[in-house]
């Protein structure tokens, strides 16, 4: 896979030479290119900003440096035989990234980052470019960053350990919490190593016991747990046919069943406060 990243901060994707991403570059799994946008820019002060039409805060990024820069990279991909790219676009405005658009990603040849900052790009940009190629605008949760450079880092970390042959084991992300078609999408329990004690601390007794089925179920009891505890509107989304009947055990605990109001096989809800089963 080919990534190029157009940004005004190169050194700010240094940590893309560093652990899993670093390690595929070298194994020549992840082909990457890191440009300065300014490389782009012909006057004295190398401008690549200006005030917004229509007034307001902030400063937008301008057309000239982004079209010539894309222009440039686009170019060199196909010369030395990269194709079909696709221009991912971060923004706070954008659709959330999530492990299913990681794995959509992860299954195309060439990604063109484009990370901005100041109030973004100028519109025309990506609307010139949208008619060449796929454009993913996206963002990386809801809260606001000052760039795009570090959701440009989480979307290639997420990708890159999906490509083939970059995490050991090709198992290892089939039951990623967030797994496309997991049979239920929880969160991962707490885990444990040696020693066995630690300041007074042990390990839960089943993890030790070698019994392979009540260590699977005592897993998912602690998921069930931590994910009702942290994502509820996990447990909501869920296809009620991923709960078996421990699950179900296991829920009414936690105070969850499915809607008593709701379609024969309807999804699960929290019961009410102050409600017993
Ligand atoms: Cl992709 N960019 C910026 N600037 N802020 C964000 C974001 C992206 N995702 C969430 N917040």
């Amino acid at each position: 896979m080919r990534l190029d990243v157009v940004t005004i901060f190169p050194e700010y994707l240094e940590p893309l030479n560093v652990s899993l991403v670093g390690k595929a570059r070298v194994r020549g799994q992840l082909n990457v290119h890191v440009h300065d946008l300014r490389a782009w820019t012909y006057d004295r002060h190398n401008t690549v900003d200006d005030t917004p039409y229509g007034g307001g805060p902030g400063m937008v990024m301008k057309t000239d440096p982004w079209g010539d820069a894309l222009d440039s990279v686009l170019a060199d991909g196909y010369e030395t035989g990269s194709h079909t790219p696709v221009l991912v676009v971060p923004t706070p405005s954008g659709r959330p990234f999530t492990q299913e658009l990681a794995v959509e990603l992860s299954e195309r040849p060439w990604l063109i980052f484009t990370p901005a900052r100041y109030e973004g790009i100028d519109r025309r940009v990506i609307d010139e470019y949208a008619t060449r190629m796929p454009v993913y605008e996206v963002s990386i949760g809801d809260y606001v960053l000052a760039g795009g450079e570090a959701a440009v880092l989480v979307v290639t970390e997420a990708v890159a350990r999906l490509l083939p042959g970059v995490l050991g084991n090709a198992e290892s992300h089939r039951d990623d919490s967030f797994a496309p078609g997991a049979m239920a999408n929880l969160l991962e329990g707490p885990v444990y190593t040696k020693p066995p004690e630690w300041r007074g601390r042990g390990i839960p007794d089943v993890l030790l016991s070698g019994h392979h089925g009540k260590i699977a179920r005592w897993r998912r009891d602690q998921a069930l747990m931590r994910t009702t505890l942290h994502r509820p509107d996990l447990i909501e989304r869920c296809d009620p046919k991923a709960f078996d009947k421990k699950d179900r055990e296991m829920l009414s605990i936690l105070g969850w069943a499915p809607d008593p109001e709701g379609e024969p096989h309807s999804r699960f809800w929290r019961r009410p406060e102050g409600v017993e089963e």
